[in-house]
């Protein structure tokens, strides 16, 4: 049977519903894996490389990442956790699905390694580095209700308070 296709509205910065801390999720059944493809379609139409549910106002601890060039690499990551972190760090030009047109350089671990459950239930773990470690950290950060722009000076953090502000009343 086909499904109909769910893009989700996504959350834009400064919403307050942003900064809320998601919850784990209890049990992957058809509810989450719901969520799970409705999140990778909104991330593909975008068009992005990861989303996390609390882009989506939903506040589970559910992210979808797909770094590949051919949309083939789809990774589902639930109640994600980092369990080690370099001490080497990468200086990375960051963007936002839900910070349109905003690009700005932040400093984050070099290398990880992650914990997660997939949308079987399965938990498995990986090691990351380059775009994926920066793309998984970010979509981290959103699930504890931070925003990458949290990172830059409180001026820069204004600047794109108004400007957004000013687009969103358009
Ligand atoms: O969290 C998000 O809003 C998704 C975000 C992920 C991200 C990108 C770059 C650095 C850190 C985290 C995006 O996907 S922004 C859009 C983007 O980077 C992109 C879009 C299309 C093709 C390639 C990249
Ligand atoms: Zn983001």
């Amino acid at each position: 049977m086909r499904s109909i296709m769910a893009l989700l509205p996504i959350l834009h910065y400064p919403d307050a519903r942003l900064h809320k801390k998601a919850k784990p999720v209890a049990v992957v059944d058809d509810r989450v894996r719901r969520i799970v493809r409705d999140m990778a379609e909104t991330m593909y139409a975008a068009p992005g490389i990861g989303l996390a549910a609390t882009q989506v106002d939903i506040h589970e601890r559910i992210v979808v990442i797909d770094v590949s060039e051919d949309h083939s690499d789809l990774l589902v990551l639930i109640n994600p956790v980092i369990t080690w972190k370099s001490e080497e760090t990468q200086v990375y030009e960051e963007g936002c699905l839900s910070v349109p047109g905003i690009y700005d350089e932040v400093k984050r671990a070099a290398r990880i390694k992650v914990e997660a459950t997939n949308e079987k239930g399965e938990r498995y773990e990986f090691e990351a580095d380059g775009l994926l470690a920066v793309c998984v950290q970010h979509e981290l950060d959103h699930l504890d209700g931070k925003v990458f722009v949290e990172y830059l000076s409180q001026l820069k953090q204004s600047r794109i308070k108004t400007k957004l502000r000013k687009l969103q009343a358009a």
